[in-house]
């Protein structure tokens, strides 16, 4: 239980300083909501991408394959929060639904080439409500009821985005595990997964089922009034400093696995590819009265995803859809939101505005010194551009998640994690000059949370400060949400995600 504000309250802050309190708080809010609340009138609830989380991309990771540094491995995954324990029915991709991995390698902003994965789910037994009606021991073991497999189709795209063609099917009928249910359904859960991962013509893989979520975030804190936990008693609406908490641990999602000779995915002119993932449905939708439901028309993109965390604390409430349906290619006008972002204004009130008043954490300064919210030039190279130098792909404002697949891990020594340096990445990357990881592509332990709240609040640490004369304003470069890594470790070869937490042993 966490004490009230009251009782956490120095008696120096008395009936007037909570008045600037609660002033400061209706500043900061009314100003955050302004630019989208103009179009809310109808549209005050939830955005339509929570009501719809089958197509919705939780995250979006990129890498050169430490086991294989001439592919790249892409990884989107959608389903938010899938509890373990959700029977009788599992979670599964949508049949519905069109899935793609994009890749702009020209700079432009659009895409070259994209890799597109169509699901179809069969009910072998219709007269039990049963997922299983035995053991699963194998992909193909009848006692699955509900098996999912899907294609993959391969699409080229010319000079205005468009698909050039119907594209190239690389696989069909490629098996998906099933969901991790317990030791009576899915005794040996690992060969399961493994038996699905798929190799494809030309050297591709494959994978493409339940995961554990990669992601960890304290969300429970970070959403209320973006506490910090080891940062508590330096917030607006101070509490006592704890350990950060992964709000996912336990949870799982749905992974989509793809890697790909890097050879096949740059062009002549530079090693460095942006990658978007989406999800797309079709523009009609006929509910029969019979049980069935029909989906006609053209497909719509829902939801996409290039860097984390845009959509969530950089695009408002009030375009977060419309960013959505959007193209990268037409980034240029939301690029406001990311040049004067909310995040930094949040940062400046909540951590910047009181002296310290609480315990010291380890937390060297207290108030955050002052950071800049407009003009940001820095946010729009390393989320819209890419970084000159690291992995700039031109000058088109997208937001993509940017790789110089030429950077390689354990090459060199240029990065740990690879083969020929055991070290493990470094959860900071390009902060603590681990150049193999974001904003140069993501990898799964790369701590993009604590990353974004020093690059927001200008903490942009020691070595970009010497490389890139980027500022390095102290104690902003310690801001964290205090959990530092997943709840489970991640494989170092693909599909790397580690197992999905199983239904009956969930605590
Ligand atoms: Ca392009
Ligand atoms: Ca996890
Ligand atoms: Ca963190």
């Amino acid at each position: 239980m966490h004490p009230s504000f009251a009782t956490v309250r120095k008696p120096t802050l008395g009936a007037v300083a909570l008045g600037v309190i609660a002033l400061a708080l209706l500043l900061i809010l009314t100003r955050a909501s302004g630019p989208g609340s103009a179009f809310a009138s109808s549209h005050a609830e939830a955005p339509l991408i929570s009501q719809d989380p089958r197509a919705d991309n939780t995250d979006l990771y990129a890498f050169v394959s430490p086991e294989n540094t001439n592919t790249v491995t892409m990884i989107a995954n959608y389903i938010p929060l899938e509890a373990p324990a959700s029977g009788p029915n599992f979670y599964s991709f949508d049949d519905t639904a069109l899935y793609e991995v994009k890749i702009d390698n020209d700079g432009d902003g659009q895409p070259d080439l994209g890799y597109q994965f169509r699901f179809q789910t069969a009910t072998r037994n219709p007269d039990t409500f049963l997922y299983n009606t035995g053991p699963i021991t194998s992909l193909s073991d009848p006692n699955w009821n509900r098996p999912q497999t899907y294609s993959v189709t391969r699409i080229h795209y010319n000079e205005n985005g468009k698909p050039a063609g119907k594209g190239e099917l690389l696989g069909t009928n490629i098996p998906t595990p099933p969901d991790n249910v317990g030791p009576r359904s899915t005794p040996n859960y690992n060969s399961l997964a493994a038996a699905a991962v798929t190799t494809l013509p030309g050297g591709i893989k494959v994978f493409a089922g339940q995961r554990d979520d990669p992601f960890f975030v304290d969300l429970g804190s970070i959403f209320d009034l973006a506490g910090l936990r080891p940062f508590n008693p330096f917030h607006l609406l101070p509490l006592p400093a704890e350990p950060g908490r992964d709000a996912i641990k336990n949870y799982n999602t749905h992974s989509i696995e793809i890697q790909v000779p890097t050879n096949q995915l740059v062009s002549f002119s530079s090693p460095t590819i942006g990658i978007y993932a989406t999800a797309s449905r079709q523009k009609q939708r006929i509910l029969d009265e019979n049980g069935t439901t029909k989906n006609h028309g053209p497909w719509v993109q829902v939801s996409r995803l290039g860097n984390p965390l845009i959509n969530e604390v950089v695009i408002p409430l009030g375009d977060k859809d419309n960013w959505n349906r959007s193209d990268p290619a037409e980034d240029s006008q939301f690029e406001h939101y990311y040049s004067s972002p909310e995040v930094s204004r949040l940062e400046n009130v909540l951590y910047g505005m009181l002296p310290p008043t609480g315990p010291s954490n380890g937390h060297a300064g207290g108030a955050l010194q002052n950071i800049d919210t407009t003009g940001r030039t820095d946010l729009d190279a390393i989320l819209l551009t890419g970084v000159d130098g690291l992995n700039k792909t031109g000058s088109t404002e997208s937001d993509l998640l940017r790789l110089n697949t030429a950077i390689k891990p354990g090459a060199n020594g240029a990065c740990p994690g690879g083969t020929a340096s055991p070290a493990p990445p470094d959860r900071l990357a390009v902060l603590d000059a681990d150049l193999c990881g974001y904003p140069n592509g993501r990898r799964l332990g790369d701590d993009v949370i604590d990353i974004d709240l020093r690059v927001f609040a200008q903490g942009y640490g020691p070595f970009l400060n010497a490389a890139f004369g980027l500022p390095n304003k102290s104690p902003n470069n310690q801001l964290g949400d205090g959990v530092d890594s997943n709840d489970v470790s991640f494989s170092n070869a693909f599909p790397y995600v580690a197992t999905p937490h199983q239904g009956y042993e969930v605590p």
